[in-house]
């Protein structure tokens, strides 16, 4: 059998006429003890109206805006067997003065003689970033403080005066899950929004899915590793007459060999000299995995951004079929075409600026790889020879590593075999 029970006010101590800001629940909603049927607010502090009893609301007394005071009947309830003939809230403490320091003010505890009735408490009164006291109730502070926002963190609250809401902290806990310094657990605070229109006419474009997938791994990459760069050039002009004599001896249609082939081939070599660069460090960063295969990424710049196709076996092919697959895989880039298998299995990325222009740059590891190699334009420099200058076609490099695995020195001596191989590519039949 059920019965029905009146919900009334609570002594607020000598406290009347307070306003009713929020009523929680509606005819026919089940609710449970200690749940919040209604907010009340003072000049001072909000507090939460709870249910003392678990039951179905068959009539909610009160609406936001009414004024209600002890004993004001705030709900009726229909409970069950196990419930109290009637209940009235427990005695809560009086509202909290806005000057009160401490960031949660609890009502005193109810005594155990007085089951089913929950204790009202008082909200805290908190300082947000604009230095604002808005108001939050204790429900909101408690679903707050279960999902560990500390709500002066929030820069404003949405309800009336400021105060937050329910909906304010699941939309930071969204915003902060949405941010990549939050995927990596940086707590980085994100950069404010900024309203441009102040400041002059402004159009709004959505960033491409390649876009937005990059910028989230670069951030990644950008926070987990300790990245270093070290910069150097070499003098390709032997490698220079080298290609312009292979090209000249190729059919009109066949596919041209451009530096890049040849920066390939002798990454890999270095890579093989030195196999840190062919690695990647385990998941719990304990472990070197070494590959003995030599697949290479390569950056291509596409109308919808960076996508980074893998040629594979560069070690076990020649400068035609990698120029042929090269051509073959920067075209399927640029027309969106690429399979994801075709953009897995990379060992190191080679980022080449050089038909663009450049003097050098920090390219951004594609990780788990452990290093990039960033390339600019080559360009006749006065190279001194001891005695004068020499006119040199000097290529710029970049090597951006992580330095968890690989060190300065190491890089150097990466750098110096990578330069011995593209100063004279003999060298790359030894
Ligand atoms: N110095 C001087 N000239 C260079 C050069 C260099 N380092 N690199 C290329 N060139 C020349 C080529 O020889 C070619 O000259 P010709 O037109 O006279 O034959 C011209 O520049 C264009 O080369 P290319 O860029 O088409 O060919 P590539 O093999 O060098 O590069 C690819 C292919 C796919 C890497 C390139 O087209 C590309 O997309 N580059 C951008 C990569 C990128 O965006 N990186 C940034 C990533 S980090 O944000």
């Amino acid at each position: 059998m059920s019965s029905v029970i009146e919900i009334k006010v609570p002594d607020l101590g000598n406290v009347a006429d307070i306003d009713i800001i929020e009523v929680l629940v509606n005819v026919g909603d089940q609710v449970a003890v200690e749940q919040t049927l209604a907010v009340m607010e003072t000049d001072k502090a909000t507090m939460d109206l709870p249910s003392s009893a678990a039951g179905k609301i068959t009539q909610v007394h009160i609406k936001v805006g009414d004024k209600v005071t002890e004993g004001t009947l705030i709900a009726t309830l229909e409970v069950g067997d196990a419930a109290p003939a009637a209940a009235v809230a427990e005695p809560a403490a009086a509202p909290a003065p806005v000057a009160e320091p401490a960031p949660v003010v609890e009502a005193p505890k109810v005594e155990a003689a007085k089951p089913a009735v929950a204790p009202a408490q008082v909200a805290a009164v908190v300082v947000n970033n604009n230095g604002q006291k808005p108001h939050a109730t204790p429900s909101v502070r408690l679903f707050a403080r279960e999902l560990g926002v500390d709500l002066s963190k929030i820069p404003a609250g949405s309800g009336p005066k400021g105060r937050y809401l329910k909906d304010d902290v699941k939309n930071f806990v969204k915003q902060v899950m949405a941010s990549p310094a939050t995927a990596t657990g940086s707590g980085i605070p994100s950069i404010p929004a900024v309203d441009f229109t102040q400041f002059g006419e402004v159009e709004e474009k959505q960033l491409s899915k390649i876009k937005r997938l990059t910028g989230q791994n670069l951030t990644r990459v950008w926070l987990n590793l300790p990245l270093v760069t070290y910069h150097d050039e070499v003098d390709i002009g032997a490698m220079e007459d080298f290609r312009k004599a292979v090209n000249a001896g190729l059919a009109k249609d066949a596919v041209k060999v451009t530096g890049l082939i040849f920066i390939m081939k002798a990454l890999v070599a270095a890579m093989q000299k030195y196999p840190a660069f062919n690695s990647s460090l385990s998941a719990d960063g304990e472990k070197l995995i070494y590959k003995k295969y030599f697949h290479i990424g390569i950056a291509v710049d596409t109308p919808n951004g960076l996508v980074v196709p893998v040629i594979r076996d560069v070690d076990k092919k020649g400068i035609f079929q990698l120029s042929a697959e090269l051509a073959e895989k920067s075209e399927l880039a640029r027309q969106g075409k690429l399979k994801p298998a075709d953009m897995q299995g990379g060992c190191m990325t080679i980022s080449s600026l050089g038909g663009i222009g450049g003097t050098a740059f920090t390219p951004i590891v594609n990780a788990p790889e452990v290093a990039i190699l960033g390339v600019t334009r080559a360009k006749m420099q006065p190279v001194w020879n001891g005695t004068g200058f020499d006119p040199k076609l000097m290529l710029p490099l970049d090597i951006s590593y992580d330095h968890r695995v690989i060190d300065g020195a190491e890089g150097a001596r990466f750098m110096e075999a990578l330069k011995s191989y593209l100063g004279d590519i003999r060298r790359l039949l030894l």
